[in-house]
């Protein structure tokens, strides 16, 4: 019988598909909490790859032979199967990058370059990662362009009211984090939507923490633009996802130049294939494409509204536990309204430090800026600690962490 979105995972059985979480660390088993950085990896997708280089490796669009046809047809349908988890309305929209830092970058160079200058807005906010923002400030710099930040109120989330105030008839692009990677605030995507089409302007949404953990459908949100990576979804390193509607996909130039995104050269001049495979220069990333697919199968069987409402509950626990303690200070919304991670401070225990003494007791998180250095200067810190979790992560695993800051607590008292 089909489980119902309502029904909470089965995490022991869920824990079976990934070999990694029985790995000892200092003695102890593993406590994984750092999959906002990335997730592991389930059998299913190992297959996929093993699979891949043991039956049917080849290159792709370029060959007669059995071997490049089979791998031709699996890396077309890897499109298509990224195209239906988003809601995409076919492969042809689904550009196969790096990872998403490589999708940002794609947008800006091949239109921001072509269409920005001065007298031109880009609007974002101020709790984007640095893939975005950095790309975009850059952007600006070349083009003349100018770069204006929503801002984040005291709580976490994003000011709609200054979002109405930024976007005016000068703003060619907004571009926004979907899920705050050190927040863990979820923007009110389609309402930043409309109100950037209101105003004629285009919508890039930074999906690279939303993708992995909730339904998501581009055509609902209305975004012009979709970027994620594999590599936090329980899927593998190297490949991330470029969605763009097919119309403006069709106006922009290439960004990166040869392999089969060429159709025709000549010493003069040169033509280009059709999508996707324009925006794909060089051997593309065959196997990692197909094992992309292969984890969407995985988390569509599981069903992505159980994923979200399992982190969601684990978050809020979390937030629960620390914040049971005076000297803990955690950053972004209230528990019960955020998505599945907690960014926090203990007031005596540098974040390094504290990640260190929890790697004793075997629990992963991760400590820095988590590459947001301007948000974390507004917040008036130079680094956090951050526990991120998945669909395999259960409460005894939060209760670890806990302990783990109880044991630096006392350590530094
Ligand atoms: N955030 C984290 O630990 P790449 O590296 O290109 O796959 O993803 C970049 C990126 C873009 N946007 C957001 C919101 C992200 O969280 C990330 C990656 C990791 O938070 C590594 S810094």
């Amino acid at each position: 019988m089909e489980a119902s979105v309502t029904d909470p995972l089965d995490t022991e059985r869920i824990r079976e598909d990934f070999p990694i979480l029985e790995r000892e660390i200092n003695g102890s088993q593993l406590v994984y909490l750092d999959n906002a950085a990335t997730s592991q990896t389930p059998e299913q997708v190992i297959d996929t790859i093993t699979e891949y280089y043991r039956t049917y490796n080849s290159n792709v669009e370029r060959g007669i032979h059995q071997l490049s046809q089979e791998a031709s047809i699996a890396y077309e349908d890897a499109h298509d199967r990224v195209a239906e988890f988003i809601g995409a309305s076919d492969g042809e929209e689904i550009i196969f990058t790096k990872n998403t830092t490589e999708a940002v970058n794609l947008v800006a160079y091949a239109w921001g370059l072509a269409e920005l200058g001065p007298g031109d807005e880009i609007v974002t906010t101020e709790m984007e990662h640095h893939a975005s923002l950095v790309t975009w400030q850059q952007i600006g710099k070349r083009t003349g362009a100018e770069v204006k930040y929503i801002r984040i109120d005291e709580n976490g989330y994003l000011d709609m009211d200054h979002a109405r105030e930024l976007i005016t008839d000068d703003t060619k692009m907004v571009s926004a984090v979907h899920v705050s990677n050190t927040l863990g605030t979820v923007t009110p995507i389609s309402e930043l939507a409309d109100i950037a089409h209101d105003h004629g302007a285009y919508l890039f949404v930074d999906g690279a923490q939303s993708a992995p953990n909730r339904p998501v459908d581009v055509t609902e949100i209305d975004a012009d633009f979709f970027a994620f990576s594999g590599h936090k979804m329980c899927g593998p390193t190297g490949v991330g996802v470029l969605y763009g509607k097919h119309a403006i996909l069709e106006e922009m130039q290439p960004y990166l130049y040869g392999g089969m995104m060429i159709r025709k050269v000549t010493y003069e001049d040169s033509t280009w294939e059709e999508l996707p495979l324009k925006f794909e220069a060089g051997t593309p990333v065959i196997s990692q494409g197909i094992a992309l697919a292969a984890a969407c199968d995985y988390l569509d069987e599981i069903g992505m509204e159980r994923i979200q409402r399992h982190e969601e509950a684990l978050a809020e626990y979390a937030y629960e536990e620390l914040t049971a303690a005076d000297d803990v200070t955690v950053y972004g919304p209230p528990g019960a309204d955020r998505s599945g991670l907690v960014s926090f401070n203990l007031d005596s225990v540098h974040a390094h430090d504290l990640s260190s003494i929890l790697n004793d007791y075997a629990v992963a998180i991760r400590a820095g800026d988590h590459c947001t250095q301007p948000l974390h200067d507004k917040l008036g810190i130079a680094a956090s600690a951050r526990a991120s979790f998945y669909l395999y992560n259960t409460r005894e695993e939060i209760d670890k962490l806990i302990e783990g800051v109880d044991a630096a607590r006392s350590i530094f008292s």
